[in-house]
């Protein structure tokens, strides 16, 4: 299985959320900017249900800034409310988010509570520090790190509970599974990585050419993802007996993808978003 996530897990994070959903207001969900359909869990809405909730496009700083546009465009256009942001570095995002709520608390007893939700690797943490100014919640850039049980005054009448709720990623669609293992919100010792820099070659090859090609030199980009990422490896000294070692291979270009060497990458589009799961879409 490409993922680490099974029934058993999935019921018990289901159960989790519903309670811990039941103390608060509304919901801050964190998606990646890069991926934000891949990214969403796809039975948040039924688990909020009728409460307000505002969707973060996180790490907006690597994504790439025209699709970043379309998004928003989209989630607009569909009723969404959504915001770009950059959690690791975003100054004054608490008066930000904390304003938006301003309007719906008048509906809501004070205090106001806010909880934060999203897949591994989302940010949850890294946001929950940037809205609390704390180092209260663990961050790392494996998945499944963020512990523990806390409730934070963000101003007057507006708490947090520092208790991220997990969401599993969406895992039936191949396609998603591969874009979400590509960013790295997949653990690593669960996939094959090269079945996943190949996916990345194939995806690069059509959107991004020039990223790929300038990143590692390469004269042509007519040939196949394999003869491709051989190609790389072989720039990058992964060499082996017998060839190229695609693993090692795989990993540098991962990385290089992550880190943002490639530049500044989306995944996915709104116009690949199936009809089904548009709530909105016109239908006749
Ligand atoms: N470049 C970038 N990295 C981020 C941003 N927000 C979080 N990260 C990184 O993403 C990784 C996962 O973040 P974390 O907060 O632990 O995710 P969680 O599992 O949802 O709690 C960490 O390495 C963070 O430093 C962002 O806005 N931009
Ligand atoms: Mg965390």
């Amino acid at each position: 299985m490409l993922i680490g996530w099974y029934p058993g897990h999935m019921n018990k994070a289901r159960k989790e959320i519903i309670h811990a959903l039941k103390k608060v207001h509304a919901i801050l969900e964190v998606v990646d900017a890069r991926l934000p359909y891949s990214s969403e869990n796809p039975l948040l809405r039924e688990l909020t249900g009728d409460k307000p909730v505002l969707k973060l496009l996180n790490k907006t700083d690597l994504a790439d800034p025209g699709l970043t546009s379309q998004w928003l465009s989209y989630f607009a256009k569909n009723n969404v409310s959504a915001m770009a942001i950059t959690s690791n570095s975003q100054t004054s995002l608490s008066k930000t988010i904390t304003r938006h709520f301003r309007s719906l608390q008048k509906a809501a007893k004070p205090p106001f509570k806010v909880m934060v939700v999203g897949i591994p690797n989302a940010g949850k943490s890294t946001l929950i520090n940037n809205l609390t100014n704390r180092k209260i919640a663990k961050t790392g850039n494996e998945p499944a790190i963020t512990k523990g049980q806390q409730e934070i005054k963000l101003d007057e009448d507006f708490l947090l509970v520092d208790t991220p709720g997990i969401l599993w990623p969406k895992i039936e669609d191949q396609d998603s599974a591969y874009r979400l293992a590509v960013t790295g919100a997949i653990k690593n010792t669960a996939i094959v990585m090269e079945d996943i820099a190949l996916y990345a070659i194939a995806f690069l090859k059509t959107n991004y050419p020039e990223n790929l090609q300038d990143r590692y030199t390469l004269d042509t980009l007519d040939e196949e993802p394999i003869a491709l990422l051989e190609e790389i490896g072989a720039k990058r000294g992964c060499l082996r007996k017998g060839g190229v070692d695609h693993n090692k291979a795989a990993v540098i270009l991962l990385n290089d993808i992550r880190s943002q060497k490639l530049g500044q990458i989306t995944l996915e589009s709104p116009t690949e978003i199936p009809k089904s799961d548009n709530e909105n879409s016109e239908q006749d």
